[in-house]
This record gives C-alpha cells, sequence and structure tokens, in this order.
C-alpha cells in the first residue's frame, strides 16, 4: 500500500462528508481528513511500513491523531475504509465523478444533487443545457456555461492518464517484471516512450526465455485489477487504477522491429511503411521484409538505416517532417535531462511550498544543479499564502542568508509575481527591483475574451523587471484548456522585450505544450525548463519538461537553464539601470 493510495482515500472521505454532511462536526473533521491527506502524501517514508514496525506510531506522523491512526491502520490490513464505505453507500458512485470538473467543489456536487436530484455529468450536463444551473445559489449563466466547457473537458480526457503516471507504473511493472528469472529485457513502447502528455494505455515489451513462466509471474503483480486476455505472446491488464497494460512477449532477434513498431506514432509508422513499399519492400512489426527474405529486424537502427535513415528519436516520431529532417541530415540534437543545470522556479513553506529554501537548496545540489531560483508567490494569490511586501522582503532576506550557509549552488531570490486582471504587476518596480529574477504569471481571472488576455500579457511585458512568463497558457492537462489569447502576438512581444517563455515541467501542466515549444522554436525563442517544485521530490519532473521540449524539436542551445550561472544571467532580458 502506497501513501498516496492512503491520501486518496481520505481525500475522498472529506469530500463525502462535505457532499453529505451528515455528521453534525463535520467541517471539523473532512479539515482533519484534508491535512492528514496532506501530511501522509508528503510523507517521506511508507506508512505501511511504520504501522509494521513494533517500535513505532502512526500518530507519529503529523496530522495523525489517535482515530484518524486507526483508520489508516485498516487501510493498510484490509485494502479500505468500512468508514469511507459506509459513506459511499449513501451516493450514486457517478456524483463523485462530478468532482472532476473544474470550478466544481464538494458543495456545488451537494448542491446539484440535493437541488435537482443529479446523479452523474450526464445529469449535470442535461441540467445545464437546460438552463437550471443558473438560478441556484451562487450560480449565474456564465458559471453554467463554464460548467458545459468543463464536461466537455472532462470527455475529452476520459480513459487518459499524466504522463507521470504512466511512468511511475511502467517502472514499478518493470521491476516486477525483472524479478523472473526468465526475464531479460523491458521496455516502454507506445505514446509513453515517445514522451506523449498523456498517454492511453501502457505497451510493454519483453525479451524472455520462457514466455509462458513470464505471463504467469506477470498476473501476479499485486496493482492489478483484472486480466483482459492471457495468450503466448500477449497479456493485457487492467491495473488498479483503471491504467491498461498490453504486455508482448518477444524474440530477442525481432526487438527491433516491434519496438519500431509498437513505438509508433501509427502516422510515423504509416509514412515508413511508404517508404518500404516505394523500394519494394514490407515493413511490419516482425521485420522488413523482401519478399520472405529478412532485411532487418533485430534492432531499431538496422531498419531505419535499410531505409537510409539514421535512428530517430521517438519523441519524433509523430510524422510532423521528422522523417523529411533525417533524409537531408537535419534531425535536431535534441535536448537531455543531463544538459539542465539548473531550476527556475519552485515554493517554499514562505507560500504554499512544503520545504524550506535551505532543503529544496541541499536536494538541488545532490542532483548536481549550479543554481535554483525561489519563486514564492505574491500576495493576489491568497490561497497560495503569497507574500505581501513586507514578507516578501523578509523573504529576499532570508534567501540572501541561505545562499551563504549553503555553499556549492547559487541560490538566487526571485518571485511568481501575479499579472492582475487589466495587466499591471502584483508588486510596485520598487520592490521587484530587488529580486534577483522575476517570473510572473496568471492565476486569476483565466476566463476573460482572448483580446482582453492578450493585451493583460502585453502590458505586463511592459514592465523592464519582467524576465520570464511562467506556465504561459494556463491549462491543466485533463482538467482545464488553455486560456484563449493570440499566441503569436504574446510570442513576438515576449521576443520583442526579451522575456523568457517557461515550459512548466508539472506534469499536469506541462505548459508550453510540445507544438507551442515547436512554434517558439521556429521564431528562434529560447525557452527555460522549471519544474515549479513544492516540495523537493518534484525536482524529479524535470524530465517531463524534457521530454515535452524534445517532442517540440529543442536543443540544448535553445534551453537557457542548460548554461552555466553567469551566462544564463547574461542571456535574460538586461535589468534597467
Ligand atoms: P495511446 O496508447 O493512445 O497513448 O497511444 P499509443 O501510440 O501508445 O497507441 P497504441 O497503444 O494504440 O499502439 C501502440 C503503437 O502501436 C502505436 O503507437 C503504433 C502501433 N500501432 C497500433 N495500431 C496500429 C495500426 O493500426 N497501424 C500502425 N501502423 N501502427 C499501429
Ligand atoms: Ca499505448
Ligand atoms: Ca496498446
Ligand atoms: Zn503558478
Amino acid at each position: 500500500m502506497e501513501n498516496r493510495e492512503i491520501a486518496v482515500l481520505f481525500e475522498e472521505i472529506s469530500n463525502l462528508m462535505k457532499i453529505l454532511q451528515d455528521d453534525p462536526k463535520w467541517t471539523f473533521k473532512a479539515a482533519a481528513y484534508d491535512r492528514a491527506k496532506r501530511s501522509i502524501e508528503a510523507y517521506p517514508e511508507r506508512l505501511e511500513d511504520i504501522a509494521r514496525d513494533p517500535h513505532r506510531q502512526l500518530t507519529d506522523i503529523p496530522g495523525v491523531g489517535a482515530d484518524l491512526a486507526k483508520k489508516i491502520a485498516e487501510i493498510i490490513e484490509t485494502g479500505q475504509s468500512s468508514y469511507h464505505q459506509e459513506r459511499l453507500a449513501k451516493i450514486p458512485r457517478s456524483l463523485l465523478d462530478l468532482l472532476q470538473l473544474q470550478t466544481v467543489g464538494p458543495q456545488k456536487v451537494r448542491l446539484f444533487h440535493k437541488e435537482l436530484n443529479v446523479r452523474s455529468v450526464d445529469d449535470l450536463e442535461a441540467a445545464a443545457q437546460a438552463g437550471r444551473l443558473r438560478d441556484l445559489p451562487g450560480m449565474s449563466v456564465k458559471s453554467e456555461e463554464n460548467i458545459l466547457k468543463a464536461i466537455e473537458v472532462f470527455r475529452r480526457a476520459a480513459g487518459r492518464f499524466h504522463l507521470d503516471t504512466a511512468t511511475e507504473a511502467a517502472e514499478v511493472l518493470t521491476a516486477w517484471l525483472h524479478d523472473s528469472k526468465a526475464v531479460e529485457q523491458v521496455t516502454p513502447a507506445g505514446s509513453l516512450r515517445r514522451g506523449c502528455e498523456t498517454v492511453g494505455d501502457l505497451d510493454l515489451l519483453v525479451i524472455g526465455r520462457d514466455h509462458a513462466s513470464i505471463a504467469e509471474h506477470f498476473v501476479k503483480f499485486p496493482g492489478i485489477a483484472a486480466i483482459l486476455a492471457k495468450g503466448e505472446d500477449k497479456v493485457s491488464v487492467k491495473l488498479k487504477n483503471d491504467l491498461q497494460v498490453d504486455v508482448r512477449l518477444l524474440e530477442p532477434s525481432a526487438y527491433g522491429a516491434a519496438l519500431q513498431y509498437f513505438t509508433g506514432s501509427k502516422e510515423h509508422n504509416v509514412a515508413l511503411r511508404d517508404r518500404a513499399k516505394r523500394r519494394g519492400w514490407k515493413l511490419s512489426e516482425y521485420a522488413l521484409f523482401h519478399g520472405d527474405k529478412i532485411l532487418a529486424r533485430r534492432t531499431e537502427e538496422e531498419i531505419y538505416a535499410k531505409l537510409d535513415l539514421p535512428w530517430i528519436p521517438p519523441e519524433l516520431r509523430e510524422n510532423l517532417g521528422e522523417i523529411e529532417a533525417a533524409e537531408k541530415g537535419e534531425l535536431p540534437k535534441l535536448v537531455e535531462l543531463g544538459d539542465i543545470r539548473g531550476d527556475l522556479q519552485m515554493h517554499t513553506t514562505a507560500s504554499d511550498g512544503r520545504a524550506t529554501i535551505e532543503e529544496m537548496a541541499e536536494a538541488a545540489k545532490q542532483l548536481g544543479y549550479l543554481y535554483i531560483l525561489i519563486t514564492d508567490h505574491s500576495k493576489a494569490v491568497t490561497i497560495a499564502n503569497g507574500l505581501d511586501e513586507k514578507r516578501a522582503v523578509e523573504h529576499i532576506r532570508r534567501i540572501h542568508a541561505a545562499r551563504k550557509k549553503v555553499k556549492g549552488i547559487e541560490i538566487w531570490a526571485g518571485s511568481e509575481v501575479d499579472i492582475l486582471g487589466d495587466g499591471r504587476l502584483d508588486y510596485p518596480d520598487e520592490l521587484l527591483k530587488q529580486f534577483d529574477i522575476v517570473l510572473v504569471s496568471v492565476h486569476s481571472r483565466l476566463t476573460m475574451p482572448a483580446e482582453e488576455m492578450t493585451a493583460r500579457l502585453l502590458r505586463a511585458f511592459e514592465n523592464p523587471y519582467v524576465r520570464i512568463l511562467g506556465h504561459p497558457t494556463g491549462r491543466q492537462i485533463l482538467r482545464r484548456d488553455p486560456f484563449t489569447f493570440d499566441l503569436e502576438k504574446v510570442f513576438d512581444a515576449a521576443k520583442k522585450h526579451g522575456v523568457i517563455l517557461e515550459l512548466n515541467a508539472n506534469p499536469e501542466r506541462l505548459d508550453l505544450c510540445d507544438r507551442h515549444v515547436r512554434l517558439a522554436r521556429d521564431r528562434g525563442m529560447k525557452i527555460i525548463i522549471s519544474t515549479d517544485a513544492h516540495d523537493p521530490k518534484h525536482f524529479q519532473f524535470m524530465r517531463y519538461g524534457v521530454s515535452t521540449a524534445r517532442r517540440g524539436w529543442m536543443e540544448k542551445s535553445g534551453v537557457l537553464n542548460t548554461l552555466p550561472p553567469e551566462k544564463l544571467l547574461a542571456s535574460l532580458r538586461p535589468l534597467p539601470r
């Protein structure tokens, strides 16, 4: 049992209490579950290990008292919580899907259920289309419209998973497969290997000696909810989180052909197959053939080479010009995770982060980074405990003190300053000039018309202290569409003013997305890849940012945080003198 699974159950209990309100102390109790949930998620050790250790207590975990400790013990013991089950039995399960909708929280769910007997997303959609939401307390024509939009996003998201969810599942399954002595090699293929922002299902390719025994071992994986198919060379299962996994058992001699085929994309494969056809050959998941004769199949390199092409990195395989570029010897030399020298967006306990400046710096040092930029929120973001002017000045002082204390890494004082609705910034210039680097972002009034949003961003760029634009489109993958603005105008203005666009590497954002990175690249613009870490472990998100940059054809020279510290500072917008 992973901490995250326990946290998910606690979150659901809290939501159920807020929807049902059947306990006189529900506000108090729900808040306790929320607090415990955050603490469990962030806890560095597995709760299961603590529960099994006779010398330790679950109540040592912050936010966990005797009652919650008992609930955790039950979850670890039985995989579920009777308290949770009892509450769940009181509503239709499909009602909880409403919580996936942007702008819909437990209070709204309760309202829709009580007033209109809404039992599912379909019910809610029908009610919104009939104009029956707008007259409920706290609702309006506009919020009714937003709910219809949110339902559209929800429908598109159905059955797809964030890149980190798929990556972590692939890692756990790979480790599990290697526990079988018969397994020699495991490689994730499909959209995961291409670094796509979402994954529909996981395609694992396995080489090993005894396929039957590998299949037997695989289906014993404890995270499996259902076995969908089990044949000689293919096993399909559904995991408990609903992610489907297709495992293909292969011979080493044909591994390259299978890897090439199952990596996709389909569009890339179709183009490559046409190329083979034009030579009178045939390309399949088994080999590149001339009649019955096998021309290549052991490695991908051999297959591409036979077709007079260099090996093409998986992230480029979308049939968006990569085959033509490969043919001309003009494939980009893509940026790599190992090229990254520092991280330029992160939060600490001063606003909504979970670690101190020093802890973040030490963790970054462990990764071999040369610099970090601390960017806590400005005052407008009250829900994230944004800093007012006075606290910001104190925070800058603390960052300077940390710089003296932690050696071997540059610690820069920054801020993620809110761009207010009219394009002004949340801090005055007097304060902005005291930061080493100012990053700005939009966090409010996301639904304004495109023209207003464009003007808002352009106005922000006019401020001479603005050097980086954080998560430029504000999208949240599978949850919220980007806000609308004139992308080309904003890119051009950023370029003109020397404002660098961030690629936010948080797997729920990946903002800029791959297409926008490519657009920026084609305009000769450079980017910065940042994790927006709220915890040292979020530094690991960098790899998702890098794979998105690679999908956008970015080279090392296009990513400024591959530079050593002095060169990076020299490449940013010059500060006013
Ligand atoms: P996903 O799972 O929706 O995130 O995307 P993929 O790309 O992983 O797609 P998936 O799992 O359906 O198939 C894996 C790869 O297998 C796909 O990228 C290319 C190859 N493939 C699957 N079906 C076909 C097909 O009908 N034609 C061709 N040429 N390739 C296919
Ligand atoms: Ca797939
Ligand atoms: Ca598949
Ligand atoms: Zn932000």
